[in-house]
């Protein structure tokens, strides 16, 4: 029997967070569903220390959660859940969200949206494969909410319950838009809330010619499906550099379960499609700039690993001057899918930053923008349109510098290179390059905790924090960091006694860590 025909997990489901977007309203409406959170335990039991302020409980759209040991949800980005970026008219985001879900429509995809953003670990993590250690599920990397509950770090956190929807309604797709919060490092195409769209395709076998009919021709004839689904889309004028290709049997494989054509045919699937969304996206950018030579956009595909697809890959476009990592994909693990009741399907599943693609869109320069609610920001954009962003000025920079010393530790090994390009485990936050287990310990020092004070101090006003010096002392063994905050608004020019206030604050905050001054 499949786990999830069980009595228990149809007592579990429930209707909530996730809705359905109805293509002819703007507004999403009604009905999906979520994995019930009953059970919980109350407290932690890792014994980890707490630095920001311990509040008795943290309220998040009219739910109380008391806090435990765990908690390390601040108010500052508490202050940002709720906003609905991607259901508020012309905004570039909601625009940006419908254009991606046009060039994935119903009724092969199922368009919804998730607007609670609390889940349990079990769904963020557990159900989708997440090794004990992974870095992902570190305090230094995620909102947890209490010990069991965590602001969801990615729209894969909805993947079981939307493949059992899929199994419950006869369907095939889905895309499913949600808000999802990081700490993550301060840059200008990083935020602690970000927004995803995760989308994800699957073919069951097809009913039985006849009685006499093989398994493996049902396969082939499913195989046919998918190809035929291939040679169908449209070409497009786009150059794309392939490094990764369908496979690799050392680093990329394919899964046991797959027939090795099978799988191939559904990677290239998914790779066609995701080509199509870029491909309508830069005509879309190109159309709002008819006067400009068109530039060859350049995009590749590459390795990655994430532990609830194999093979995976990612889509990078390079953008000002660097590879812009846009969306992490693959084949969904079979067991993923058995788990929901889809065990004879096979299928891909992708998660996009919806920011990273409405920069390219938009020409928006800066991620802390889709947060303005500045006029001057908002009214450039309307609802079906592309248009080019103009920035209204560029306000100068405030550069302070902190430095202090480390103890040294294995996880205040260099926290040089932030997200990945050669496909280390950084699905769903977590850095492996940044982080170890050892950093969940207490007393570790890690540079997430620095840009979790600098946003808790100064939000949007802090355009990048960098670490721009370290060392070794030889004698002692001590290692020295030095962090270049740039303080920069968007919409004004700060003052330097604003920018001081902001600066000692900071200092003072950074006392909580385990670290020293210099
Ligand atoms: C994931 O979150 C996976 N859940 C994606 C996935 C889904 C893979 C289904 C396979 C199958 P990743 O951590 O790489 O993967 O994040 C996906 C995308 O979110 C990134 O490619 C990037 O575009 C965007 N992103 C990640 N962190 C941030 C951030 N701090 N700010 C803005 N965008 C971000
Ligand atoms: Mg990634």
């Amino acid at each position: 029997m499949h786990l999830a025909r069980t009595g228990a997990f149809l007592r579990a489901l429930r209707v909530s967070s996730l809705s359905e977007v109805d293509p002819k309203k703007t507004a999403a409406t009604s009905s999906l569903i979520e994995i019930e959170q009953d059970e919980h335990s109350q407290s932690s039991t890792d014994g980890t220390s707490n630095w920001s302020e311990t509040k008795p409980g943290k309220s998040i759209l009219g739910r109380h959660y008391p806090s435990d040991q765990t908690t390390n949800v601040t108010d500052t980005i508490l202050e940002l859940v709720g906003r609905k970026l991607y259901d508020t008219p012309n905004h570039p985001i909601a625009i940006t969200r419908k254009l991606i879900e046009s060039v994935f429509p119903p009724p092969v995809y199922k368009n919804h949206i998730a607007t609670y953003p609390v889940v349990s670990t079990k769904d963020n993590f557990d159900v989708l494969g997440f090794p004990e250690d992974h870095p992902g599920r570190s305090r230094t990397d995620t909102y947890y909410v209490d010990s069991k509950t965590v602001l969801r770090t990615h729209t894969s956190a909805h993947q079981h319950s939307a493949f059992q929807h899929i199994a419950d309604h006869e369907e095939n797709g889905y895309t499913i838009c949600a808000d999802v919060y990081r700490r993550d490092s301060i840059d200008r195409s990083h935020f602690p809330v970000f927004h995803q769209m995760e989308g994800a395709r699957t073919w069951q076998l097809p009913p039985k010619n006849h009685y006499k009919e093989t398994r493996l021709q049902q396969q082939q004839r499913r195989a046919q499906m998918i190809r035929g689904s291939i040679d169908a889309m449209p070409k497009h004028g786009l150059e794309i550099i392939d490094e990764a290709g369908p496979y690799n049997d050392h680093t990329n494989p394919i899964q046991i379960q797959h027939d090795p054509d099978d799988s191939q045919l559904v990677v290239e699937h998914l790779k066609r499609s995701l080509e199509q969304l870029v491909q309508k996206v830069f005509t879309a950018a190109q159309e709002a700039r008819p006067d400009q030579k068109q530039e060859q956009l350049k995009v590749r595909w590459i390795e990655a690993y994430f532990p609830f697809t194999s093979p995976s890959f990612e889509l990078e476009v390079f953008w000002q001057g660097e590879w812009l990592e846009l969306l992490g994909s693959g084949v969904v693990q079979q067991s993923i899918l058995n788990h929901a009741g889809l065990n004879d399907r096979i299928g891909w599943a992708w998660g996009i930053g919806i920011e990273r693609l409405a920069m390219l869109l938009f020409n928006v320069p800066d991620i802390r923008l889709f947060w303005s609610q500045d006029e001057r920001f908002l009214k450039q954009f309307q609802d079906g349109k592309i248009t080019r962003f103009e920035s209204f000025s560029k306000f100068p920079p405030c550069y302070k510098d902190i430095s202090f010393w480390v103890r040294p530790s294995p996880a205040s090994a260099s926290p040089i290179g932030a997200e990945s390009s050669s496909g280390v485990a950084v699905a769903a936050g977590g850095d492996s390059k940044k982080a170890s287990p050892a950093e969940t310990q207490p007393a570790a020092f890690h540079e997430n905790d620095i840009m979790e004070i600098v946003r808790d101090v100064a939000g949007t006003l802090v355009e990048d924090v960098r670490l721009v010096d370290e060392f070794v002392h030889p004698q002692n063994g001590k290692k020295s960091l030095c962090y270049r905050i740039n303080y920069r608004s968007n919409e004004r020019t700060l003052t330097n006694e604003e920018v001081n206030e902001l600066h000692q604050k900071v200092t003072d905050k950074m006392m909580q860590l385990p670290i020293e001054i210099r």
